[in-house]
């Protein structure tokens, strides 16, 4: 059995757009119907909501049943044993939050990597290699792996040229929230000083050669980042959905 190719990984080194949508619901039965709508990504959740280890992974079986979207993992927090275990699962697209450094994000780098390149565990037959029928998965996984780093705090963005100049580090997702908190705007991920400082940033994501992207559910904005060559846009979350949705359907009989 082959290495799948990740076509979302070539498509935004390749400077095609890819369009996501978030799951924060926790739902492996949501994530199989949001995997059949048509969209490029989808975002799965473990930094924020309630989804642990054993969800996201009933979500990546979802996910395969559902679709071709290209599932994505945001993962809770930069550490090396949890990361291995989310790639033994057959994650190959990873998003990492709250980088600010060039050693962190040179650790995590090494962490999806294994010797002698860097220090992630072996197992010998893990989901990821299907059980052990993709026989050379250890030597050919690099090639698919997506490693997304997500710079959101000032210190981040004085650190950005250096980080987006680490090879293996494949692109920069900005979460707009938490910058704008860093930038002293919470709750304003729209200000104006705030995307400004995003789509600087972007600039120099693209300008070193990396993928930018961004969560964006302002239509306006979104055609703009796109514009602007931002390469992954996530452009809702069910949970968005489905509280609008539902509150509209009841607002036509009030
Ligand atoms: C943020 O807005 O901080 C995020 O992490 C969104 O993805
Ligand atoms: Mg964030």
């Amino acid at each position: 059995m082959e290495l799948e190719q990740n076509h979302f990984k070539h498509a935004i080194l390749h400077g095609r757009t890819q369009l996501g949508i978030w799951t924060q619901l926790g739902s492996e039965i949501a994530a199989e119907i949001l995997a059949g709508c048509g969209y490029d990504f989808i975002g799965l959740d473990a930094e924020h909501g309630p989804s642990d280890y054993r969800d996201i992974y009933a979500q990546l079986q979802a996910c395969a049943a559902g679709g071709p979207t290209q599932p994505m993992v945001r993962l809770p927090n930069q550490d090396i044993s949890l990361i291995k275990r989310y790639l033994d699962a057959g994650v190959n697209t990873l998003m990492v939050p709250q980088v600010d450094t060039v050693e962190q994000a040179r650790a995590l780098v090494s962490a999806v990597r294994y010797p002698p390149h860097g220090i992630r565990g072996y197992c010998g037959a893990p989901r990821a290699s299907k059980f052990g029928r993709i026989k050379d998965y250890a030597t050919a996984c690099d090639r698919e792996i997506c490693l997304i780093v997500m710079p959101e705090t000032t210190a981040a963005l004085e650190n950005l040229d250096a980080m987006a100049a680490i090879d293996g580090v494949d692109a920069f997702f900005i979460g707009p929230g938490d910058l704008a908190a860093s930038l002293g705007y919470i709750g304003q991920p729209m200000h104006p000083e705030v995307v400004k400082t995003i789509e600087e940033a972007g600039r120099r994501i693209r300008a070193a050669g990396k993928a930018a992207g961004i969560l964006c559910t302002d239509e306006a904005q979104t055609r703009r980042y796109i514009e602007l060559g931002f390469t992954m846009i996530a452009i809702g979350s069910d949970q968005g959905l489905m509280t609008k949705g539902a509150e509209q359907l009841l607002a036509k009989f009030s």
